[in-house]
């Protein structure tokens, strides 16, 4: 896939376009694609994905408290997986907010992106104040002689899919849900830190302790995931507690996770963390004899899940 950081005339002359956040890539967003794609090879055009970063309620709105499901990078190669030819990532600023809805389809899709067919979303808006919507976009496609193509929400199990509904089930712990509408595991990326040590030592369950790159962290408990080592190249099983450790009284939240039959130390090493399935919330523990029975239970539930799980994993990094 080409990414093109920018606004930039496009070489090819054909091209299918569609616009959007695309936050998570989910898989409402996959339809969009898979029929992007489909429409372009018909007419032997290109397919291109038109995205902003940084995303523009982070921009329009400074103290919004929007957290964001896929970092910008993950989006791209997620886009990429869905066999999109050419991606515009728009560099999103308040200069660029200002542009009229009319302008954005003549100057940049029409002059810029060749468009020769759009494809959005229902509720798709775009250009300043949000003026441009499906039907501006048809009365244009006639001026510029670009086809319009406006896509259904998409639903599974009687739920439309959003991002903002993904960001919901994530923050409530509702991990099924969450993976069930991205189609794959959600995951965090970050970088191992120092813990207290006290897994190996007073435990038996040494952890990895993370301090993660993403914006969405699920809610606080223990979750059966899995977890993919870049350096090693592989992806192991394990148990992941996000949380405060109450039973040793701790005030600040960690991510940790332990994984299965390991033991290398992976102090400063990349790390992603996929969640499967929530497992139960974090307690504070009488002693640390009933906190290691109860990792113990956690890791026997978390291997039966293991045994009949299908959730597929995006494991590129
Ligand atoms: N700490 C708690 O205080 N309460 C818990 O319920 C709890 N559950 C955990 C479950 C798993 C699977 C793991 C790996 C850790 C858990 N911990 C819990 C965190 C434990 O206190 C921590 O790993 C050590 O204190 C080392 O930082
Ligand atoms: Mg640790």
């Amino acid at each position: 896939m080409q990414v093109i950081r920018g606004i930039e005339k496009l070489d090819a002359k054909n091209t299918f376009i569609t616009i959007g956040n695309f936050d998570g890539v989910h898989l409402g967003h996959q339809k969009i694609f898979e029929y992007l794609n489909k429409k372009a090879k018909q007419s032997n055009g290109k397919s291109v994905v038109v995205t902003f970063h940084p995303h523009p309620i982070k921009v329009l709105f400074k103290d919004h408290p929007l957290k964001l499901i896929t970092t910008t990078e993950d989006k791209l190669k997620l886009i990429e997986k869905c066999g999109i030819d050419v991606t515009v990532l728009i560099p999103f600023t308040l200069e660029f907010a200002q542009i009229e809805a009319k302008d954005f389809v003549k100057n940049i899709l029409v002059e810029k992106l060749n468009a020769k067919w759009i494809i959005v979303g229902y509720d798709y808006r775009f250009g300043r104040s949000r003026k441009g919507d499906r039907d501006l976009l048809k009365i244009l496609g006639k001026t510029y002689g670009f086809g319009v193509t406006v896509l259904k929400a998409y639903k599974k199990k009687g739920k439309i899919l959003s991002s903002t509904s993904i960001r919901n089930a994530l923050m409530e712990g509702n991990i099924k849900e969450a993976n069930m509408f991205l189609g794959r595991a959600y995951h965090i990326d970050g970088e191992v830190i120092k813990g207290f040590g006290r897994g190996s030592s007073m435990l038996g369950y040494p952890t990895a302790n993370i301090l993660p790159f993403q914006e969405i962290i699920p809610k606080e408990g223990v979750y059966a995931v899995k977890v993919t080592l870049p350096h090693m190249g592989k992806t192991f099983k394990g148990v992941a507690n996000l949380g405060k450790n109450p039973t040793f009284g701790n005030s600040q939240l960690s991510y940790e996770v332990h994984i299965l039959d390991f033991r290398e130390n992976l102090l400063g090493k990349k790390i992603r963390i996929h969640f499967i399935s929530r497992l139960r919330d974090e307690k504070k523990f009488s002693s640390v004899e009933e906190l290691k029975n109860s990792i113990a239970k956690d890791i026997e539930k978390a291997k039966k899940i293991f045994q009949t799980d299908r959730t597929k994993l995006f494991l590129c990094s």
